[in-house]
């Protein structure tokens, strides 16, 4: 946390001014961050302070917000002290000044030296000597992981190379980073041996709606806006994607657009946005909605988990049956009509009987998504989902029902429409192709069964957000375990004796070699045999898209803790050192996989990543786009950046593209949308069994307080003691019948694994349904989650069944929690 308490100082009307764009969700708010010399600070008057704000009388509301978590106190490498502040940037576009609880804290999760987060940040690269860490440098770390990757890929091949790798944008990705990972893994190790960070294999999380020729990024923030419909399907935006939600959809839902006029639709005007949320737990979002639009603007659809695709079928058979489909755009640019139809019907009493919905409620949601408005006009439904779809029972189907939907009453490519994932993490994609097939290796079973010698984890930590993760964690322990025997002996080796010792280990014991890239020394990070430091965004200069495809540069302003580095140039370190040791081998074909990887900053990895990946899209002036962006013209374009593809370079701006598809041409063969055939089809095997044995789903998801595994929060005070452990929402009436009060510790177990949570009393949750935070460091919701995947390896995160009893309580977390109601009402 910060180091002030009971005052915030100001920036000197000369303090330095770099952009941000929020680093953790996908939404990207812009800030700006103000750096001064520790000895200074700006005065009250609006001409002495670079805010330029006047804080000698009281501000006016909501004239900015400022915090005390948004400031701290920085050294950089010369020894120099500096005041940071980080504040929301009220010209961006995204956020207009808004700041999420998470993007709030930015400047206290910066290293500082004297706080928690300081000390427990990486500095400089670690190795264990099989019963203890020792600090050691980039050479040998480097020498260690080359000669290792070397003598496994000569011997024994590509594929006992293993990587948990990051794909995204924001902390632990940008297109620097995963760029160069990805010149590494897949152009240089060429191993199909990797997993990404949030899923067991290589893969899409949208594969149903690319398939079917619709990239799942295709509107803009501001599309949101002027919908007449808002659906949005097992997402909990307030918590989860807060700025898009307050800043985009709230002024909708509140009736503040009603009456403008858009150039896109001239003879009508705005009206005021309904909601639609399909999800089996009454969220947060819920009753915000009902608070800002009023409860007769919100339906809530409190669908039984897992049958979304029921409720798709129904949907789209409804409104077939009524004619509300639109026949000139499915005759003219889409195929498969006719046959997904008769494959996907499902009348609105099994529709009905399946998702446990009332047939009143399935018809008014028709209505009011579908049913052409009094001017005669379709309304305007956006579509949103997120991770109650994705890892929803079976990703792909229920994407395929929810696209056929949208596609048949043409609700893409229209301004005020789109079908669109909420999302995760900012993107930053651009990669050589994979290459392995599809479906891909399920990288964490292979590990279980005892294959790879070697892994890299890579801004990820499965041991807290995989599936089936305490069999993973064990099977990991064992394994890393027989490299630590080995190391153990080893005294006074040279690297090159530790890699022979290593090689042994892993190829004839059945040990694996563990290599963790990050920021701190994670759980999985504590099992490994090489920990190396990590920078993240401020400490580098990185680029990342939203989601709406915006491309900000988040400006490097301070310096990195110790020794660490940048991702994109461990990556390439990782690769030169390979290359030189295949040259000195006088093996030029291998030491030629290697090349191109002398960079020297993350500007050239961006210039040659972001330009290939770029390479087939074509500007105005019939060049490729992906030179039109340079670091200098995006520091140019600020927060508000440029909506990817680029067309051109005009006039000093950066011009971009705000809607996909409003031509109507499809990202397929012949340009048309396809439908594709996918009736309800039950919960898997593994998981019913699961159901039929235990009391309790165990539904799992986030909280707005908390971000991901945690990985900050754990070091905050503020954080950690409003958590001290995952909390779980449990039923009142249920809770009385286990025994289990507010703040009680619980076990979660089931024939998978066990874990533990503290019991929050929550009277919107149904009977029979908990909700628990996943990824905690004390309490892992991943241990009772089934190995289950879809066709295409994406797993089922929501579907867990299991038992809840209580074991006790703490009475110093009774003490200090707080247990008032998260729900707004
Ligand atoms: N039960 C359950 N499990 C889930 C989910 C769920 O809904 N339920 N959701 C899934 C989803 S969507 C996700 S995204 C995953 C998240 O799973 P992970 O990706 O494993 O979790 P994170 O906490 O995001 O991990 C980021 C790690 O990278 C480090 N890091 C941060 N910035 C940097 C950087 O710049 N460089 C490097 N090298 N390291 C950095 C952090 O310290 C942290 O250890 O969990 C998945 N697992
Ligand atoms: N505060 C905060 N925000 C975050 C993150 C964070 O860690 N903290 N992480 C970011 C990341 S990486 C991601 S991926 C996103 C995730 O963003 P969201 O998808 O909004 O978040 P989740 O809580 O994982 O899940 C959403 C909802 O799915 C519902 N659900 C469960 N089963 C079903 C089902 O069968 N059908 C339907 N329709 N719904 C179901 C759950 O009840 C839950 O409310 O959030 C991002 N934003
Ligand atoms: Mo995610």
């Amino acid at each position: 946390m910060s180091q002030y308490k009971d005052r915030i100082p100001l920036p000197p009307v000369d303090a330095q001014k770099t952009n941000m764009t929020c680093h953790f969700c996908i939404v990207g708010c812009g800030y700006h961050v103000y750096k001064w010399p520790a000895n200074r600070e700006g005065g009250r008057a609006p001409d002495q302070n670079a805010l330029q704000l006047d804080f000698t009388q009281q501000l006016p509301a909501m004239q900015v917000t400022m915090t005390s978590a948004m400031v701290n106190r920085i050294k950089d490498h010369d020894g120099s002290e500096y005041t940071i502040m980080i504040v929301p940037d009220k010209e961006c576009s995204v956020n207009q000044g808004l700041s999420s609880t998470r993007g709030g804290q930015m400047a206290s999760v910066m290293y500082s030296e004297t706080t928690p987060i300081g000390e427990r940040r990486l500095k400089y690269p670690l190795r264990y000597t099989g019963d203890d860490w020792v600090e050691t440098n980039w050479q040998q770390a480097m020498d260690l992981y080359a000669g290792l990757t070397q003598r496994i890929l000569d011997n024994d091949g590509p594929d006992q190379l293993f990587f948990n790798l990051f794909d995204h944008g924001g902390a632990g990705g940008g297109f620097e980073n995963t760029w160069a990972t990805g010149k590494l893994i897949f152009s240089g190790l060429q191993t199909q041996m990797v997993r990404i960070h949030n899923r067991p294999a290589y893969n899409s999380e949208c594969h149903a709606t690319r398939d079917m020729g619709i990239g799942e990024l295709n509107n803009s923030y501001e599309d949101a806006e002027i919908a007449d419909v808002i659906f949005s399907i097992g997402g909990n935006s307030y918590e989860t994607q807060s700025n898009w939600f307050l800043a985009h959809w709230e002024p909708n839902l509140r009736g503040s657009n009603v009456g403008k006029k858009r150039e896109w639709f001239p003879d009508e005007t705005v009206g005021r946005g309904k909601v639609i949320l399909v999800d089996p737990r009454r969220t947060p979002t819920v009753g915000v909605c009902e608070t800002i639009a009023g409860k007769e603007n919100v339906l809530h659809l409190a669908i039984q988990p897992g049958t979304d695709t029921a409720l798709f079928n129904g949907l789209l058979t409804y409104v077939v049956d009524q004619g509300w489909h639109d026949r000139d755009f499915i005759a003219e640019h889409t195929a498969g009509f006719d046959e997904m139809l008769a494959a996907n019907r499902l009348d609105l009493d099994d529709c009905s009987r399946i998702t446990g919905l009332d047939r009143a409620d399935i018809i008014k949601a028709a209505e009011w998504a579908y049913r052409p408005k009094a001017s005669g006009h379709a309304p305007r439904t956006m579509h949103a989902y997120e991770k109650g779809v994705i890892w929803g029972n079976d990703n792909y189907r229920i994407q395929s029902t929810i696209v056929n939907l949208v596609v048949a009453t043409h609700n893409v490519g229209r301004r005020g429409t789109g079908v669109v994932r909420m999302g995760g993490h900012q993107e930053g994609y651009a990669r050589p192709p994979y290459p392995g097939g599809r479906p891909a290796p399920y990288i964490d079973q292979e590990l279980i069964k005892g294959n790879g010698m070697m892994l890299t984890v890579w801004a990820c930590n499965a041991f807290q957000t995989t599936v089936n993760a305490e069999t993973y964690r064990q099977v990991i322990k064992r394994r890393a375990n027989i490299v630590n025997q080995a190391l153990a002996e080893a005294r006074g080796a040279t690297t090159e004796e530790l890699i022979d010792i290593v090689y042994d280990a892993v190829k004839n014991q059945g040990g694996l070699f563990i290599v963790d890239i990050d920021l701190y020394r994670t759980k999985f990070a504590q099992h490994s045999h090489l920990v190396l430091p990590a920078t993240h965004p401020g400490e580098m200069n990185l680029t990342s898209m939203n989601g709406e495809r915006r491309l900000r540069l988040s400006e490097r302003f301070m310096d990195p803790p110790g020794i660490a580095k940048p991702d994109c140039l461990i990556a390439a370190d990782m690769a030169n050192a390979i290359r030189q040791r295949y040259e000195a081998d006088g093996n030029q074909a291998m030491a030629e996989r290697f090349i191109g990887f002398d960079w020297t900053t993350e500007e050239d990895a961006f210039d040659d990543g972001f330009r290939m990946a770029h390479e087939k899209e074509i500007d105005s002036q019939g060049g490729p786009t992906g030179h039109l962006a340079t670091y200098e013209r995006l520091r140019e374009a600020g927060n508000n950046g440029v909506q990817l593809p680029i067309k051109e370079y005009r006039d000093g701006k950066l011009i971009g593209t705000e809607m996909l598809y409003t031509d109507n041409r499809f990202d397929t063969d012949d340009g048309k949308a396809h439908f594709q055939p996918s009736p309800w089809n039950g919960l898997p095997e593994v998981v019913q069994q699961q159901k039929d044995t235990y009391d309790f789903w165990i539904n799992n998801g986030r909280t707005n307080q908390i971000w991901q595994s945690a990985y900050h929060d754990q070091h905050l005070a503020f954080r950690k003691g409003r958590f001290p452990m995952a909390p779980i929402e449990i039923n009142p009436q249920d809770a009385e019948t286990l025994g289990i009060a507010n703040g009680d510790i619980v076990e979660v177990y089931n024939d998978y694994g066990a874990t533990t949570a503290m019991a929050y009393l929550e009277p919107d949750l149904e009977r029979g349904q908990a909700f628990m935070m996943f990824g905690y460091p004390n309490g892992v919701q991943g241990d009772i989650i089934s190995e289950w995947t879809d066709r295409n390896i994406i797993p089922y995160y929501k579907g867990a069944w299991a038992n809840i009893r209580r074991v006790g309580e703490n009475p110093a977390y009774l003490r200090d929690v707080s247990f008032k109601r998260r729900r707004y009402s």
